[in-house]
C-alpha cells in the first residue's frame, strides 16, 4: 500500500517514518528541514508499506502534489505542541483533501511525549476540519501508539478496497482469473487489468504475462479477506 504522510511544517513527518521504518528511510533534507521527500518501506505482517513524507514548507506544493499521487491512505501529521501551527495544518489539510479526495485518512496528534502537549478534545476545538475523521495521539520519538496509527490507517484502506480485495483473494491463481475478476466485479477488461496493475505495483500480487492469471502473495490472502485482522496485534 502506498501511504503519504504529510501535515505543517515541523509537526514531526520525517521522524514518524524514521520510527516506522527504523531508520532505514531516506530524507532529502537542508538542515533538518524536508526539501524533497522521505521515503521507506516497512512491512507489516507481510504487507508491503510504502511511505512517503512531505516536505513542509508551503512552497514545495509541486511535490506534495507529485507524492500524493495515487496513495492508499494519508497520515495527517499535526504538532500537538504548538499552536501556531494549527493555521498552517488547515491549509495542508484542504491541499490534500484536494489532491487524494475520498482517500481514508487518520490524523496523528504528534508529540505527546511533551508536557505542553494538547489533547485530542483541546486539537478538535482549535482545529473544526478534524471532526469526522480519527485522531490519534502519538509520540513519534517515543514511538508511543506509532505502530497502531498505521494499522488502523491500513484498515481503513483496505475496506475501502474490501470488494476488490476480496475478488482477488477468491480467483487468486485461478485459470483466467481476470475473467471471473471482471465477472464479479462487473468491470470491463481495461479496469480490471488497471487494478491487477496498481496492486501488482505494491507486492500483493504477481500477474501472469498476459494478465489473465493472477495470484495473491501467500501471507497476504488472509488480510485481503478479512482486513480486520491487520488490527490483531
Ligand atoms: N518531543 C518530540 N519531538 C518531536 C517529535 N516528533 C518530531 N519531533 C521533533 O520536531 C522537529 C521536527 O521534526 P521532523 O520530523 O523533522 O518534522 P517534519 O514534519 O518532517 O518537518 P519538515 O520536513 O520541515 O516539514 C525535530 O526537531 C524532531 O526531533 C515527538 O514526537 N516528540
Ligand atoms: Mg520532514
Amino acid at each position: 500500500m502506498k501511504i503519504v504522510v504529510t501535515g505543517p511544517y515541523g509537526s514531526g513527518k520525517s521522524q514518524i517514518i524514521h520510527h516506522i521504518t527504523d531508520g532505514s528511510c531516506i530524507n532529502i533534507e537542508r538542515r533538518g528541514t524536508t526539501i524533497a521527500m522521505d521515503h521507506g518501506l516497512a512491512n507489516v505482517d507481510g504487507l508491503n508499506v510504502f511511505l512517503f513524507g512531505t516536505p513542509g514548507l508551503l512552497r514545495f506544493r509541486t511535490m506534495r502534489k507529485i507524492l500524493s499521487e495515487g496513495a492508499d491512505g494519508i497520515i495527517f501529521v499535526v504538532d500537538s505542541v504548538d499552536p501556531e501551527s494549527d493555521a498552517r495544518a488547515k491549509l495542508f489539510f484542504r491541499e490534500i483533501a484536494f489532491f487524494l479526495p475520498g482517500v481514508p485518512c487518520i490524523v496523528a496528534a504528534n508529540k505527546q511525549d511533551l508536557n505542553a502537549a494538547r489533547r485530542v478534545t483541546q486539537l478538535r476545538k482549535k482545529m473544526s476540519f478534524l471532526a469526522g475523521l480519527p485522531v490519534i495521539p502519538i509520540s513519534a520519538k517515543t514511538g508511543k501508539n506509532v505502530d497502531s496509527l498505521l494499522r488502523t490507517l491500513l484498515y481503513l484502506s483496505m475496506m475501502q478496497w474490501s470488494t476488490v480485495f476480496s475478488a482477488f483473494a477468491e480467483h487468486s491463481g485461478a485459470k483466467s482469473g481476470l475473467k471471473k475478476l471482471m465477472k464479479d466485479l462487473n468491470l470491463p477488461r481495461e479496469e480490471a487489468v488497471g487494478y491487477l496493475r496498481r496492486f501488482e505495483l505494491r507486492k500483493l500480487l504477481e500477474v501472469a504475462v498476459g494478465d489473465e492469471s493472477f495470484t495473491v502473495k501467500e501471507p497476504i490472502r488472509p488480510l485481503l479477506e478479512n482486513p480486520v485482522l491487520i488490527m490483531n496485534r
